[in-house]
């Protein structure tokens, strides 16, 4: 039997790397929603994030996305960040909200587009080197919308080339993080859509290409916890864009469609060293909060990726694999459901009393003022946003 004594000092090192596009206004293709008390900059964003934090003790660390988040002076940032207690994480290009990537950008037949995109993602480079950042992020709207629009070898060629450019830039401590997705913007064909693709290309870069996993690009009843056990197999799972889906790529809050598939993700995380104290494993959380309160999504979404880690922790693994190796296909998975079905919430607010959080850290926000303290502050400007 584990016990929660046996797992309290391994939720300690558990960190969970926010985006900064979850502070700002967001919406559908439909429209996006205005809420009050919204930042209007960069560090407003992370001055929310930095509550998250505060009130968790499980969010050191905020991504930022290019251009959303350029600013004259990054070292200016950097310093924000680190007076508000938390640090500067990924750097994600983008290279989807120019009309000179209509047709892609890293796969572009045009040599010009394709040098613009590359540019790019060397400017990230330069700005991780400022903001001390580790991590590249790059997730590609490449694609073909009808069969016959480009040649998907051509193109998977072009990739490789600009993916080499990239990666020739980065320092030595530096990686690049290529994301898949399957579908959308491109609809009949998708130039990274899969972790065999993305694995293919990092693996022809050199070691410090790795795969990010986000958890919405698959398809239903994709097992995605196979997925994870497989690139932690081969040495190259590199990040985690945690977030829900019901359909395709919801961006909704982890955890909150299936808890049940995120302790899975957990447990291979946990089974795969992803989880050891040495794990170069970058656990980010990639989502939008559209119709909700911001700060307070980000809270729910930081505790139910923790939930999903102690009770994953808590599986007993001698247990597991005896029950594996006697054939014994009840038992390994009622080993698995113990864990599963333990309920952790009272031991997590102990934890967190322990370590001078509180326990409750979503009523401690709330009590705080913050809201209404950023609603008052917050007026005049331009609220930021991914202008969908
Ligand atoms: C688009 O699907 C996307 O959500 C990708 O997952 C990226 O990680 C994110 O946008 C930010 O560029
Ligand atoms: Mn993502």
């Amino acid at each position: 039997m584990t016990t929660f004594s046996d797992i309290a000092r391994d939720l300690d090192r558990q960190a969970i790397e926010l985006p900064s596009w979850a502070f700002g206004n967001s919406g559908t293709r439909f429209n996006v929603f205005a809420q009050k008390g919204v930042p209007r900059d960069p560090f407003e964003k992370i001055a929310d994030a930095a509550q998250v934090h505060r009130y968790t003790g499980l969010a050191p660390s905020v991504a930022l996305h290019i251009p959303w988040d350029r600013v004259d002076d990054f070292d200016n940032l950097r310093a924000h960040a680190e007076g508000l207690g938390v640090r500067l994480g990924t750097i994600n290009t983008n290279t989807f909200q120019d009309d000179d990537y209509m047709l892609g950008s890293f796969c572009h037949h045009d040599e010009r587009v394709r040098d613009k995109a590359v540019a790019h993602a060397v400017e990230c480079v330069d700005i991780m080197d400022v903001t001390g950042s580790r991590d590249l992020k790059v997730w590609l709207p490449d694609g073909l919308n009808y069969p016959g629009q480009g040649d998907l070898r051509d193109r998977q060629d072009r990739l490789a080339d600009s993916l080499a450019r990239v990666y020739a830039r980065l320092g030595d401590h530096q990686r690049l993080v290529l994301e898949y997705k399957f579908f959308e913007p491109a609809f009949y064909a998708t130039d990274v859509p899969d972790w065999g693709t993305s694995y293919a290309h990092c693996v022809a870069l050199g070691e410090r290409a790795v795969v990010c996993l986000d958890t919405g690009h698959h398809a239903p009843g994709t097992n995605i916890e196979f997925i994870v056990m497989q690139l932690l197999r081969l040495g190259r799972l590199g990040a985690f864009d945690f977030n829900s889906r019901f359909y395709a790529d919801d961006d909704l809050m982890v955890g909150a469609a299936d808890p049940f598939q995120l302790f899975r993700i957990m447990h291979e995380v946990i089974r795969g060293g992803g989880y050891d104290e040495d794990s170069e494993i970058a656990f980010m959380l990639d989502q939008c909060h559209n119709i909700e309160p911001k700060i307070p999504g980000q809270i729910r979404s930081v505790l139910n990726v923790q939930e999903a880690t102690a009770k994953a922790l808590l599986v007993d693994r001698d247990a597991l694999v005896a029950a594996e190796r006697a054939g014994d296909v009840l038992g390994g998975n009622a080993v698995l459901m113990n864990a599963y079905d333990t309920d952790v919430r009272a031991d997590l607010a102990d934890w967190r009393a322990s370590r001078g959080l509180p326990p409750d850290p979503m009523t401690a926000y709330l009590e705080s003022g913050y809201a209404d303290q950023i609603v008052g502050d917050r007026l005049g400007g331009e609220q930021a946003g991914w202008g969908a």
